[in-house]
C-alpha cells in the first residue's frame, strides 16, 4: 500500500509540473540595456532576452524616446536558441529616457507583451 501511496504522489507531481509548463509564456528574463538602469554608452541594439524560445514573425520592439519620439530600428533577429530578440537602433541615441514596447509569440503559440524603460545618461 505505502508503494502505491508513493506513486500517485509521484502522477501528481508529474502532473503539476506539466500544467506549469503549458503556462510558462514567453516573459522577459533581461534586457540590454537593463529595465530601469541607466547607461553611460548609448546602446546600437536592444537585447531582449525571454524564458521560451519565440516566432520572429510576430515578435518585435518599439522604441520610443523623450517627447514619446519614435527611434528607427532595424529588422530583428533572434539568437541564443530563439530566446533573444536582437532589435539593431539605427540612429544615435540622445540623452534620455526610452521606452521599449514589445510584443512575441512564443514557440507554444501564446502572445505576450510589455515594456520596460532605460536612460541614457548626458
Ligand atoms: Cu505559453
Amino acid at each position: 500500500m505505502p508503494q502505491i501511496k508513493k506513486l500517485a504522489f509521484l502522477a501528481l507531481t508529474v502532473t503539476v509540473a506539466f500544467a506549469s509548463q503549458a503556462f510558462a509564456h514567453a516573459h522577459l528574463k533581461s534586457a540590454a540595456p537593463a529595465s530601469e538602469s541607466t547607461v553611460k554608452q548609448a546602446p546600437s541594439e536592444l537585447d531582449l532576452t525571454f524564458t521560451e524560445g519565440l516566432n520572429l514573425k510576430f515578435s518585435g520592439a518599439k522604441l520610443t524616446g523623450p517627447g514619446k519620439a519614435a527611434v528607427k530600428t532595424g529588422k530583428g533577429s533572434l539568437m541564443d536558441g530563439d530566446m533573444t530578440l536582437m532589435v539593431p537602433v539605427s540612429q544615435k541615441l540622445t540623452p534620455g529616457k526610452y521606452t521599449v514596447e514589445w510584443h512575441v509569440l512564443s514557440t507554444d503559440g501564446h502572445k505576450t507583451n510589455g515594456s520596460y524603460s532605460f536612460t541614457v545618461a548626458p
